[in-house]
């Protein structure tokens, strides 16, 4: 039973924001940034290879990682929760969507103008010049081979790098400006499937907060911080915003 409050913000807000992290992939398949890895990457943290630190020491395993995950999300489809984040987007005047994760499964779901705080899969680039180098061409992503050597810049010759943001690394300026700004004037505020533990991307809730946004959690886990946001559903997101998506728009 959806709370009536979510219907009705829902119906009357303006401005509506979104903050996903790896739960809303779950259910495509995607393991979550702390579930143990699988298979080849089983023996592998994943908060230990998201370093630049680790792309120093092996860069072919951690190339391999991200070829891996590529391999992964472009395997994967958009899931329910994608697609109702997409629907309820649609009918959102003033709607903003940010993402912790890597994936395009927003985009693919009809999601647009994602703002992408920890960077694409999709998007290496040069470590020299910056040149973007998109889905390295040609490279056929192996899950049996698990060290790749990261491919050469096109234009410098340059070793090139995943274009995410790792662990000590800043954040995109823009993507984190407009984060802000959205969650600070946000009225009703999602934050979906993440754990919450990463900053200064979990701090964006607590700016929803300080504004006085109505702020829902969804996750069928407690992340510990149910008691700071207005209404806390415990569920998976799929289920869940489906629901949403039904009780305020009869859509299903
Ligand atoms: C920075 C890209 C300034 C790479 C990622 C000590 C204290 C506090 C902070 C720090 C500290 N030491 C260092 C820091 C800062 C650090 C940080 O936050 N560390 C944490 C771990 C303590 N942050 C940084 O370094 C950031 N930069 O601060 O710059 C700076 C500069 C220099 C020096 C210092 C500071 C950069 C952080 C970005 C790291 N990159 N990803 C890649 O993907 O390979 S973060 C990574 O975690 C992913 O992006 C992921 O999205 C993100 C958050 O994780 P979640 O999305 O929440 O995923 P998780 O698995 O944790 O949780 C999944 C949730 O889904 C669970 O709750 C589960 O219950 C739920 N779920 C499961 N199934 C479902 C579901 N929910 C709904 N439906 C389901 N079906
Ligand atoms: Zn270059």
């Amino acid at each position: 039973m959806t709370d009536e409050r979510i219907v009705d913000a829902l119906r009357a807000s303006r401005r509506v924001v979104f903050l996903t992290g790896a739960g809303v992939s779950a259910e495509s398949g995607i393991p979550t940034f702390r579930d143990r890895q699988t298979g080849l990457w089983e023996r592998f943290d994943a908060a230990e290879l998201a370093t630049p630190e680790a792309f120093e020491r092996d860069a072919p395993l951690v190339w391999g990682w991200y070829e891996w995950r590529r391999a992964l999300a472009r395997s994967a489809q958009p899931n329910a929760a994608h697609r109702a984040i997409a629907a309820i987007g649609d009918r959102i005047p003033n709607f903003t969507l940010i993402t912790q994760n890597v994936d395009d499964l927003h985009e693919r779901a009809g999601s647009r103008d994602v703002v992408h705080l920890h960077g694409e899969l999709g998007r290496s680039r040069c470590e020299q010049c910056g040149l973007e180098h998109r889905d390295p061409a040609g490279r056929v992503a192996s899950l049996e081979q698990r060290r790749i050597d990261p491919p050469r810049c096109r234009g410098c010759g340059a070793r090139v790098r995943p274009g995410v943001v790792w662990f000590g690394e800043q954040l995109p300026e823009d993507a984190w400006q407009r984060a802000r700004d959205a969650a600070q004037r946000s009225e009703l505020f999602f934050v979906c499937g993440t754990s919450s533990l990463v900053q200064p991307a979990a701090s964006l809730t607590d700016l929803a907060i300080g504004a006085g946004a109505l702020t829902v959690q969804i996750n069928p886990n407690l992340t510990g911080i149910e008691s700071t946001v207005s209404v806390a559903l415990r569920g998976s997101a799929g289920a869940v915003l489906s629901e949403i998506l039904a009780a305020t728009w009869g859509v299903r």
